[in-house]
């Protein structure tokens, strides 16, 4: 398969690139291109030294699989052109996400919608790590509302914010200054931000409502009562998540872990007596979304229940859901 991965020098699209390698991803050639900067540039991948391109349509013509890690803006001006030239097409940017023809897929959640579609949309990384552990619970109980607190890592915002953590918190730690901010609303280091994105006329987060609106989607129920509250804090690339939901059925905390232990792209990590819960210490690097911290939620009984989630944002939030979206595309 001819791969390209399109911003490749990102987070996420180095990222890709590792992950199409540790799966082995049957790559005959990689081309790798981002902005015209870097052009020129070489990146080593697990299939030698790659010299960067900058884009053009004419010089991913002929591609079988293009993964886009690049803006939204990006994605509008060329993702449906690839598709239709014949390239299967994983776009990361949240432009296209809501689009009616575009599945927007988490394979453990809604593989059967990628079909014989060109262009696939790859969720929201907080979303992501969500309907990994939400959709085999709503298979068992069934789901009326969930509530989530979200705890996000700098890799969200890209390599720009892990860079303005490290530098950052090394300025206050190292020079004994006051930290910065420009990637961020506020300065990160020691610190919580209760802003992802842009703030929306219902006083919601734009970040929060991507939860919303994207885990309806995707589990194919778009009357589910979402409410999220999205938290930026120091951590480098792990997405925690506090959920509280309420189901159609009644749920137990054991009859809940038995679900969450055989359930797919889910760790248990539950073993509070030993100190066993989810963290991004423990999350970071790792395929599975760990699930945790489950326990009977008093507000709503015997239908209510709490737990806690970590998942690489890179990974199960990004790039390894995007390859896993690739691999059940019919390329080629
Ligand atoms: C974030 N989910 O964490 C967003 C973007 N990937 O900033």
């Amino acid at each position: 398969m001819r791969v390209g991965v399109i911003g490749a020098t990102g987070a996420v699209g180095k990222e890709l690139v590792e992950v199409l390698g540790k799966r082995r991803f049957p790559v005959t050639q990689l081309k790798l291109f981002a902005s015209a900067r870097s052009a020129g540039t070489k990146q080593q991948t697990p299939w030698g030294e790659v010299t960067i391109e900058e884009f053009s349509p004419a010089a991913a013509r002929g591609l079988d699989l293009a993964l886009l890690a690049v803006s939204g803006d990006f994605a509008k001006a060329h993702a449906r052109a690839l598709a239709a030239e014949g390239v299967a097409v994983v776009d990361n940017s949240s432009a296209l996400r809501l689009e009616a023809d575009v599945p927007l897929v988490v394979p453990e959640v809604n593989a059967d919608a990628i079909g014989t579609h060109k262009l696939i949309a790859n969720p929201n990384c907080t979303t992501a790590i969500l309907v990994v552990a939400l959709e085999p619970l709503r298979r068992e109980f069934g789901l009326k509302r969930v509530i989530v607190s979200t705890y996000q890592a700098a890799s969200g915002a890209g390599a720009e914010g892990m860079q303005e953590l490290e530098q950052e918190t090394r300025r206050v730690l190292v020079e004994g200054g006051q930290p910065g901010n420009s990637v961020f609303a506020w300065p990160l280091p020691f610190n919580v931000i209760p802003q992802i994105d842009s703030f929306q006329p219902n006083g919601y987060t734009r970040e929060e409502m991507k939860v919303a609106w994207e885990s309806r989607k995707i589990m194919g129920l778009p009357d589910l009562l979402v409410s999220c509250t999205a938290v930026r804090i120091p951590t480098f690339r792990v997405h925690g998540e506090a959920v509280t939901i309420e189901t159609e059925r009644p749920v137990t905390p054991e009859a809940a872990r038995a679900v969450l232990a055989k359930a797919a792209g889910v760790k248990l990590v539950d073993d509070p007596a030993n100190k066993l819960y989810p963290m991004p210490l423990t999350a970071t690097g790792q395929d599975d979304v760990e699930a945790g911290r489950i326990r009977a939620n008093p507000v709503f009984g015997e239908y209510g229940l709490d737990f806690f989630l970590c998942g690489d944002q890179l990974l199960k939030g990004a790039a390894l859901n995007a390859v896993q979206i690739a691999e059940r595309m019919r390329l080629g």
